[in-house]
């Protein structure tokens, strides 16, 4: 399996710098080595160009739709991670989208779900279902899935929806942070819920199990989502939005071994994107050290 590694280094969507580093930082870690020893090819298409925040006309960029910012220099990177996506999957390769922040999501799902029904498995602490008008930040990392399935503001534009995505095929691991409005979102939405108390009770793999089913059922392939922040904030420090009692190191990784236990047997995963490292708040690199190892976990590196 030849896995393409595209390279987004997004800060446009999070209310912080040092999120743009995080593809370097991944790659410091020994990525594409550990990738190798999970049996992948991995090859680097380096980084997508970034519009230059420091060039940006303040008065020319207000926010065009409700509350959320920057959505032009969201839309041009997400219009171009969905382009390479989609071209990676044509030529028959594996996308592997290194963000930057979670906006970048919108292009992948959107990419991925270009030619084939998806689902989705969202490995985040936050819902990322809020709406131009519902968001309290007004940052699009806590807005993708609201703009893959259309919802809100986003219904309106066609760069943001993924095609061939259901709600109903979409599932939450480890949530523990959403916001008011979100919560009125999601209630109404068919999106399957499961939180870290689930975890608690049942344990990561039997959780992931039951999100692969949600997430397999009809479709033709399984996007995967990895925000960082899912993790405790003790095991993953390095991120823009810590949320205490996620998972540990341990779990992570079961969780994303139970996921290539399942591709090994029905070859289900189909993209998958790593974001929300932002070294300048990291320890040491670890976070983006945990980002590198639990994606070759993911391809199905094993220790023996
Ligand atoms: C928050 C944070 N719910 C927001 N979202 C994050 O700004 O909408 N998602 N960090 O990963
Ligand atoms: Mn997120
Ligand atoms: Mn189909
Ligand atoms: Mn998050």
């Amino acid at each position: 399996r030849t896995v393409r590694i595209i390279g987004a280094p997004m800060d446009y969507g999070a209310n912080r710098r040092g999120v743009d580093m995080g593809p370097s930082a991944i790659r410091y870690a020994d990525l594409a080595d550990r990738l190798g020893e999970a049996g992948v090819e991995p090859i680097d298409d380096g980084d997508l160009s970034m519009p230059r925040a420091e060039e940006r006309d303040p008065d020319a960029d207000q926010p065009t739709r409700g509350n959320a910012k920057f959505l032009r220099e969201v839309e041009d990177v997400c219009r171009r991670v969905s382009d390479r996506v989609a071209a990676t999957l044509a030529d028959g390769e594996f996308p592997l989208v290194l963000g930057g922040d979670h906006s970048v999501a919108i292009g992948s799902l959107a990419g991925s779900a270009r030619e084939a029904d998806l689902g989705a498995i969202w490995f985040d602490a936050h819902a990322d279902l809020n709406t131009p008008e519902t968001s309290p930040s007004g940052n699009v990392h806590g807005m993708p899935l609201a703009a893959a399935l259309g919802y809100g503001a986003f219904g309106e534009t066609e760069w943001a929806p993924a095609p061939r995505l259901r709600a109903s095929s979409i599932a939450y691991v480890g949530l523990r942070s959403i916001d008011e409005r979100e919560r009125e979102l999601l209630r109404e939405s068919e999106l399957t819920v499961f939180t870290m108390s689930d975890i608690d009770q049942r344990g990561v793999s039997s959780v992931v199990e039951d999100a692969l089913s949600v997430a397999t059922d009809g479709t033709d392939g399984v996007h995967v989502s990895l925000d960082l922040d899912w993790l405790d904030p003790k095991t993953a420090p390095g991120v823009g939005t810590p949320v205490r009692g996620g998972v540990t190191y341990r779990e992570a990784h079961a969780a994303l071994e139970a996921l290539s236990r399942r591709d090994r047997a029905d070859n289900i995963l189909r993209s998958i994107d790593v974001v929300e490292v932002n070294p300048i708040l990291d320890e040491g690199n670890e976070t983006a050290t945990l980002a590198a190892e639990l994606t070759a976990s993911a391809f199905g590196k094993r220790i023996f």
